[in-house]
């Protein structure tokens, strides 16, 4: 039976997605609850937000008990694609986020030494892209919250220690333990079913410590069982190894494009691009510039490779990289 979830309900469901504290989440999804049609088609879906309402309500009782300040373990992705650095413990995510981005996490060379989540900003050829460190992924110990945070990021990278005699049953280890919490890796897009509040997230395997003498080996036998699910990518993060390979997989699989925004009368400033999914109308364009821009819009002019320069498009206009907007309201 179909669904019908109206306009009102998708909007409060992207409320929950952005939502950043469990307070506007609870809120989110208690509006969800009331908007969703209620027949038997949603019953599934209904009783998927019921337990997530009562999931957060503990979750809050907790935190007020205890008097402490409640800890958002959710990041801002602040417009930016967000990758999540998924892995083993004492793989070397840290040490990646290190060797990418601006941010400087605690290193170490024992397991569990992330506990709270991070994150960086990656920039490589104007591209921007947010990248997070987390707590490891583990059957013996993992914060609750980290499957959460994974389930709100825009894609993974899953991180293998190439130096480690396990590093199969590692692999295999994670995938199973994300499986368990509904979360799925692989190297394409995958259509989701709602009803199944499932997550599908893009991912890149990244074998880590391929300075080490047996990652060589060890790279065969994975590049050989998982070249068919993902992109592969060897690297050293301690060494700085390949790194530009990590960087074009990146934008590659999350398929962005970079687009400017130009105040009329004036020059467009590069230094901050807009990151927008390759595909992405001028509409949606303008919502990121400002939520309430997407309705004032009249038209904007473009400068760009694929049209001449200050040619007048409209709201549904298909933006290319590296066009520069001049949004006219
Ligand atoms: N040889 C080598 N060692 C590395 C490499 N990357 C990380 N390491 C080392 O591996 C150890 C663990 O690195 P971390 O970055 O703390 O690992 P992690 O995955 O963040 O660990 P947790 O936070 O415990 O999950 C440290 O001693 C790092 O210096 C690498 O490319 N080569
Ligand atoms: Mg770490």
């Amino acid at each position: 039976m179909p669904a019908n979830l109206t306009p009102q309900y998708h909007e409060a469901e992207r409320r929950y997605r952005e939502a950043s504290t469990d307070r506007e989440r609870l809120a989110a999804l208690k509006e969800m609850l009331r908007l969703i049609p209620k027949h038997k088609g949603t019953d599934k879906l209904q009783a998927d937000i019921k337990r997530r309402i009562a999931n957060i309500n503990d979750l809050i009782q907790r935190e007020g008990k205890s008097g402490r300040k409640q800890f958002s373990y959710y990041v801002k992705k602040e417009g930016l694609p967000q990758v999540a650095l998924v892995g083993a413990p004492n793989t070397g995510k840290s040490q990646l986020i290190a060797a990418l981005t601006n941010a400087h996490p605690e290193i170490a060379g024992y397991p569990y030494t992330t506990r709270m989540v991070l994150p960086g900003v990656l920039i490589h050829e104007n591209f921007h892209i947010q990248l997070i460190d987390l707590p490891p992924v583990s059957d013996d110990y993992m914060e609750y919250w980290v499957p959460e945070v994974i389930k709100h990021a825009d894609a993974a990278l899953l991180i293998v220690d190439l130096g480690a005699e396990d590093v199969l049953e590692q692999i295999e280890t994670v995938i199973q333990i994300l499986e368990k919490h509904r979360i799925f890796l692989s190297g394409e897009d995958v259509e989701v079913d709602p009803y199944r509040a499932e997550y599908h997230l893009k991912t890149i395997l990244a074998g880590n410590k391929s300075d080490i003498k047996i990652a060589p080996e060890n790279w065969e036998v994975i590049a050989e069982l998982y070249e068919a699910r993902f992109p592969l990518c060897p690297i050293s993060a301690k060494a700085l190894s390949n790194l530009e390979e990590i960087k074009q997989a990146l934008i590659s699989l999350l398929d962005i494009i970079r687009v400017y925004s130009k105040p009329p009368g004036k020059e467009a400033s590069k230094e901050r691009p807009f990151i927008l999914k390759r595909g992405s109308t001028l509409k949606e364009f303008a919502i990121e510039v400002h939520h309430d821009f997407a309705d004032k819009l009249k038209f904007a002019r473009v400068w760009g490779h694929t049209k001449f320069d200050g040619q007048k498009v409209n709201r549904d206009y298909v933006l290319e990289d590296e066009d520069i907007i001049e949004l006219h309201l």
